[in-house]
């Protein structure tokens, strides 16, 4: 367990999770959040009076070996499945260290992970809770050789619908449809709604993204820097009921909108240089829906 002296009172306390898993739990004036050590994982955002921004699976696994189905998975230093290895990177099956804790003069609260590496390599996660979701992740490598890798944070958030939710700001953006063996192809949609099993992964894309939900009656904005890829994920129900740690109709209340760098986007770091990719999630009501 941390030390205590990293617990600020009324804001940042350290408590038994899931499976025994030491966790965080960060409040503020405007929210909630919760960060579990192993894999530095947000597993819950809310913020006052509001139904939680992230998706957490109620079969789920919380043990030291096993990934987390929910919440932000940090990808690194692979983003997929690798032969013989674990399918995202070890990232997030790794124990982080928890390294600092501050609350700012307007209750933000700043938290400061760091995942152990080999000598050359620093990985650093900082989360601030507020009335926004904040994360950064940031590779630094002090090597004498060039290095490759892909970073994502594999975000799940909670929907009230996938039959009625959308996706908006990726128009004419170009992605891979991995459903169609990555296919290219160039989106001409304004809005991305969901009839199937969904897996883009869009490159060369800075852009702002959001979630339109209009049976949560909000709208969850993903404002991302130093991230050219975003990916679309659900799983459907074919491929939920293959997944032991998603229940067969959380489809439906689920959509996954990853920022990172992956595939064609992948990191290539020289020597003595740093990577960061940021995102920030926040949510506003939708627009009353006035009757037609
Ligand atoms: O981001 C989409 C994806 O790569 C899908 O292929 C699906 O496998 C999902 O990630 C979950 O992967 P995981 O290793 O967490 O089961």
């Amino acid at each position: 367990m941390e030390a205590p002296s990293l617990e600020i009172p009324g804001h940042v306390a350290f408590a038994e999770g899931n499976g025994g898993l030491p966790k965080v739990l960060v409040t503020t004036p405007w929210s909630e959040a919760e960060i579990y050590l192993h894999g530095a994982h947000v597993t819950d955002f809310r913020k006052s009076g509001e139904a939680p921004l992230l998706f957490m699976s109620a079969a789920s696994d919380f043990h030291p070996e096993k990934p987390i189905r929910g919440g932000v998975p940090l990808i690194f230093p692979w983003f997929g499945p690798r032969e013989g290895l674990p399918s995202h990177g070890y990232a997030r099956t790794t124990l982080w260290s928890l390294e600092e804790t501050n609350v700012f003069a307007g209750g933000e609260v700043m938290l400061r992970f760091r995942m152990p590496t080999q000598e050359d390599l620093t990985v650093e996660y900082i989360v601030r809770v507020g009335a926004k979701l904040s994360l950064e992740l940031a590779v630094t490598y002090t090597g004498q050789e060039s290095i490759s890798f892909e970073t994502c944070f594999h975000t799940y958030f909670l929907i009230g619908d996938i039959h009625t939710a959308t996706v908006t700001g990726l128009k004419g953006c170009h992605y891979l449809d991995k459903l169609q063996g990555a296919l290219a192809i160039d989106d001409p949609a304004d809005a991305i709604a969901f009839q199937g099993e969904t897996e883009r992964v869009y490159t060369a894309c800075p852009e702002t993204t959001h979630l339109i939900d209009p049976t949560l009656g909000r709208s969850i904005r993903i404002a991302k820097s130093g991230s050219r890829s975003t990916v679309i994920w659900n799983p459907w129900i074919e491929k939920s009921r293959r997944m032991p740690d998603i229940g067969d109709e959380e489809y439906l209340r689920m959509l996954c909108i990853e920022s990172g760098n992956v595939a064609p986007d992948s990191h290539h770091l020289f020597p003595s240089s740093r990577a960061t990719l940021r995102v920030e999630i926040s949510s506003s009501p939708l627009p009353h829906q006035t009757q037609p």
